[in-house]
């Protein structure tokens, strides 16, 4: 049975609908709501069909108008929802707490709900499509009672490009309301581009209950649509995010031809005005944000560097008729990680969060600002935690240790044109081309500061070898290594062995493809301090990795690929103690034979459809460790 055809059954109860209908109109009537904004007879159907299931008292079209948000942002902050913050030191700013027991993305909870088990793949949690819109329409049956359902259509992408795709997400949450129209393209203009074709994504999210049991985040790539029930957290219900731009449009890629991935893209423009723009993939809290708004370290400020910053977490790719790669940033703002941003680390990011900013699950303080753990200034005198109970300095738990006063996934919401970085070719339909692309995670050993794949397949192999150790970012294990290939593991919507295929492809098909790179700020001493100052020191890295892409950049070849010589970066500025770089760029033979041995057990895992060309480049790295 089709996901419609379950649907049907579930809601067979006509005059049910018909009654639902009736309801939402005359009452919306009253309200001066909108029966529909549109002549899209499948939208409006699909519509009238969740809302008979969910049971809304009113439906309500987000139509992109600054009144409208304004009403909404009061209304949320009349039911306590949200709460204003000071307006005059952070104007237009709100804050938010979630449910403490919904504060990341719940990765045993998602699901890809393929048609197949094996379309999903071993990386995936799988249900049937009918087991999973049956359970859910259970959770989902009379959530909205007493609660309006918004219509948010919304455009992942700029409005009208050619990588675009339209999405419709219904939603019981105001805060998923003021949060999608910061992330992404909210209104009229969205459903003008849709007119009245069938091609978009049908998001259904209800905070339901909030129970942590009943939670369920479900993915349908041959229905188009995503469901998700039971959470308030971000990733859980900003639908555009990782399920629609992320494991829904990964699928549709790799039909298509294309590459959707968890990257940010950042431009460096040289004094002569050449712009070379670059996309990285690193886990989940593994520095994309940082990296996306880097500024110059004082020491190279003379070269004149000017970083433009296109996308901080999502990346569009596709082969453009030049023979090159060319991406875009289906978002509009940024979800970042709130602790450890600090004027220091990231000033663009500090300059971006004074206004029009959501704030979730940080501290709140008493004069109606926030803070958080490794921000700016000392830690406040007082402050209520993200839970909302008082919060001194120096608490500690009933096992002695510290309370944090904000969570470790707390996180800001800002618009991207808030960035004093921002790249004024946001809104260009074509994207950006790219010199280079980089694939990182933290490693507290074996990984060098950088290095370079010796072609295209050698590169796929290092994304797809890639392994991180475990941060706040989703439910699990502090501090485990494991693999998480492209950083995607947990936003492949589809097989990974055809995933890691299609990349190989992609580089048969790309007559120009950009070189890859790896780079670990994260590697450790023996004390567990970092040995590479990271954040805009990284420009150094960079630095290199550029003239690399231009034949420039001084090499040497080690056995898991190029790595820099030891003068190869300019170090004006930045005195690194005698024998850091060398700790840096070491290449412990026996702790990559090991390695390799991990690799070839994930591999294995993820049975036979593996690519050769990976096997290969194993087997190869095997023999170089050995030459
Ligand atoms: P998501 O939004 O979850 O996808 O995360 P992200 O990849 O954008 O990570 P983000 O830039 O927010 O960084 C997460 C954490 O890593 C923060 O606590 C940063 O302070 C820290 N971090 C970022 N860059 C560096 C770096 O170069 N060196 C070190 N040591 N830490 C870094
Ligand atoms: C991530 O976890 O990779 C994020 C935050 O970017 S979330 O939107 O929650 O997925
Ligand atoms: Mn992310």
């Amino acid at each position: 049975m089709t996901g419609v055809g379950v649907l049907r059954l579930l809601q067979s109860n006509v005059s049910a609908r018909q009654r639902a209908r009736k309801n939402t109109l005359e009452e919306g009537k009253n309200r001066g709501e909108v029966a529909t904004m549109t002549n899209n007879a499948v939208l409006n159907t699909w519509i009238e069909e969740m809302a008979a299931l969910c049971q809304p008292d009113h439906v309500v079209w987000i139509d992109g108008s600054d009144e409208q948000r304004d009403a909404l942002r009061a209304e949320a902050c009349k039911t306590g929802e949200m709460i204003l913050l000071n307006q005059e030191k952070l104007p237009g700013c709100y804050y938010h707490r979630t449910h403490p027991l919904d504060v990341a993305r719940t990765e045993d909870k998602t699901f890809i709900c393929a048609a197949h088990e094996r379309d999903a793949g071993p990386t995936n949690n799988w249900k049937s499509p009918e087991e999973a819109y049956t359970e859910a329409a259970n959770y989902f049956r009379g959530s909205m009672r007493g609660r309006t359902m918004y219509v948010i259509p919304f455009s992942m992408g700029p409005v009208g490009s050619p990588f675009s795709k339209i999405g419709v997400e219904l939603t019981d949450s105001i805060y998923v309301v003021l949060n999608m129209l910061i992330m992404t393209r909210v209104g009229k203009k969205v459903l003008n581009a849709l007119g009245t074709s069938a091609d978009f994504t049908k998001c259904l999210h209800s905070k339901a209950q909030l129970d942590p049991d009943k939670r369920r985040i479900l993915h349908f790539p041959e229905d188009n649509a995503i469901w998700s029930v039971n959470s308030g957290y971000g990733g859980n219900v900003l639908l555009g995010k990782k399920c629609l731009a992320l494991r829904i449009a990964s699928a549709l890629a790799y039909k298509e031809g294309w590459l959707a991935e968890h990257m940010l893209i950042l431009g460096i423009e040289e004094p002569n005005g050449y712009i070379q723009y670059i996309a990285a993939a690193f886990p989940s809290a593994c520095g994309k944000t940082n990296l996306a708004m880097l500024i110059p370290p004082e020491g190279l400020k003379s070269k004149g560097y000017r970083i433009w910053t296109v996308g901080d977490d999502i990346a569009w790719i596709k082969i453009d008729t030049d023979g090159r790669l060319w991406a875009i940033n289906p978002e509009s703002g940024f979800f970042g990680v709130a602790p450890g941003t600090n004027s220091k680390t990231n000033p663009n990011a500090v300059a971006t969060v004074q206004r029009d900013t959501i704030f979730t699950n940080v501290a709140l303080l008493p004069d109606g600002t926030v803070w958080w753990e490794e921000g700016d200034g000392d830690p406040p005198s007082e402050a209520l935690e993200w839970k909302g109970s008082p919060w001194k300095p120096g608490m500690k738990d009933k096992d002695g240790k510290p309370i944090v006063a904000a969570q470790p996934n707390s996180r800001f919401t800002a618009p991207l044109r808030n960035c004093p970085s921002v790249s004024f070719r946001l809104e260009h339909h074509h994207g950006v081309p790219l010199s280079a692309i980089i694939f990182g995670g933290r490693r507290n050993t074996l990984a060098p500061l950088v290095y370079e794949a010796m072609n295209w397949n050698h590169g796929v192999f290092l994304g797809a070898s890639m392994a991180s150790e475990r941060t706040a970012a989703q439910y699990g294990k502090l501090g485990e290594v494991r693999r998480d290939p492209f950083a995607m593991l947990p936003f492949c919507g589809y097989h990974m062995a055809d995933y890691f295929k299609h990349w190989i492809g992609i580089g048969r098909k790309a007559p120009r493809p950009p070189r890859i790179f790896h780079v670990n700020w994260f590697r450790r001493d023996e004390k567990g301090g970092f040995l590479w100052p990271g954040y805009g020191e990284n420009l150094r890295v960079i630095e290199w990795i550029l003239q690399r892409t231009r034949d420039e950049g001084k090499a040497v070849k080690s056995p898991i690929g190029y790595l820099p010589a030891p003068d190869a970066f300019d170090m004006t500025g930045l005195d690194l103690p005698k024998g850091t770089m060398e700790k840096l760029l070491e290449v412990n033979k026996d702790e990559w034979r090991a390695e390799c041995d991990a690799i070839e057990e994930f591999f294995n895992g993820l049975g036979p459809k593996v690519p050769w060309e990976l096997r290969n480049e194993l087997e190869g790295l095997r023999h170089r460790l050995e030459e």
